[in-house]
């Protein structure tokens, strides 16, 4: 009997149309926007890979320290039998999640790669064969239908990517969350925190030129997809905190004026010299803002555990 299920909750050409559409309403606006999650073709996520190795890059294995340190007190806390990962990509954290849930049997991955999902499924079933493995190929920002397994579920949002979407977002995201969740049911929630700026601004700007060389990909993306002629050679990138918003924002800054053709959209797209595109923004966090977003989301914040230097967060709250 196969312990593998892959289901799709959008239609397979939805993921085109959704570039297409961020891509003409993003860069035709002013100031200039593209959402991240363009950032994540094959070469994107291989960058993002290599970007969790990097020396400056410490929010992987802060949170791999606290699931290291805290998967027996997750556990305790929620006695879960399905685990739903949002945005699970190669899922490498969640194993020490896996190992210390005693009653689990169900484990539901969901991302936006496909190839991320088998590739992530069969490695888990090698080591957990009596897992069954239903991964959901799916974007959580709009809706979530997740399938019927057993309660209770404990929902897991790691990585801090909750930050990559802005405040009004987020409140929208939580309380989709909140109204699938049951009684019993738990979020496990990764959000980097707010600290020295030289820390922040240097790992979302390493010496290397990884994160460069991510940030230009999204670039890529929209050459290949949409036809476009985008030199990556003519954008800087640029990542600066805003203190106000206590959000990192990576930009591409034109070195000089480009004029963009993009076919598939029936357009051309003009920077002046400087002129730049917004291409993220990932939010620090506090323990108070975190707790008064889960709150108004209707989700009580239970237990926060941060790594020893106090870097980055994992919280559980229940509905
Ligand atoms: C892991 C998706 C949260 O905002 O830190 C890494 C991705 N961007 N370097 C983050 C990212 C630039 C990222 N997330």
């Amino acid at each position: 009997m196969s312990q593998f299920v892959l289901s799709r909750t959008l239609p397979s050409d939805a993921t085109a149309a959704a570039l297409r559409a961020d891509v003409a309403e993003g860069l035709t606006r002013s100031p200039k926007e593209l959402p991240p999650k363009w950032f994540y073709d094959a070469r994107g996520s291989a960058l993002f890979d290599e970007i969790t190795l990097l020396p400056e890059y410490y929010p992987t294995r802060a949170e791999r320290e606290i699931l290291r340190a805290r998967a027996a007190a997750i556990a305790a806390a929620t006695g879960a039998r399905t685990l739903v990962e949002l945005g699970s990509g190669s899922s490498e954290k969640t194993r020490h999640l896996i190992r210390a849930l005693p009653l689990l049997d169900h484990y539901v991955p969901v991302d936006v790669s496909e190839s991320a999902l088998s590739g992530a499924a069969a490695t888990l079933l090698g080591e957990h064969p009596e897992l069954r493995v239903h991964a959901l190929v799916a974007d959580f920002q709009y809706g979530l239908a997740l399938p019927d397994t057993p309660g209770p579920r404990l929902l897991a949002f790691l990585g801090g990517t909750i930050g990559n979407l802005l405040p009004a977002e987020r409140a929208e995201f939580l309380a989709g969350l909140r109204a699938g969740m049951a009684p019993g049911d738990a979020l496990l929630l990764g959000t980097d925190l707010v600290k020295d700026e030289r820390v922040l601004v240097a790992a979302y700007d390493d010496a290397r030129g990884v994160t460069a060389a991510f940030n230009k990909n999204v670039l890529a993306v929209v050459n290949r997809e949409l036809g476009a002629d985008f030199d990556p050679a003519d954008f800087a990138h640029v990542a600066l905190w805003d203190a106000h918003h206590e959000w990192i924002e990576m930009r591409l800054r034109a070195r000089r004026a480009v004029l963009a053709k993009i076919p598939a959209l029936d357009l051309a797209v003009h920077f002046a010299a400087g002129e730049e595109v917004r291409t993220e923004v990932s939010a620090k966090f506090r323990r108070e803002g975190v707790r008064s977003e889960l709150a108004a989301a209707g989700l009580e914040l239970r237990r926060w555990w941060t790594d020893d230097a106090g870097r980055f967060a994992l919280s559980l709250s229940v509905p």
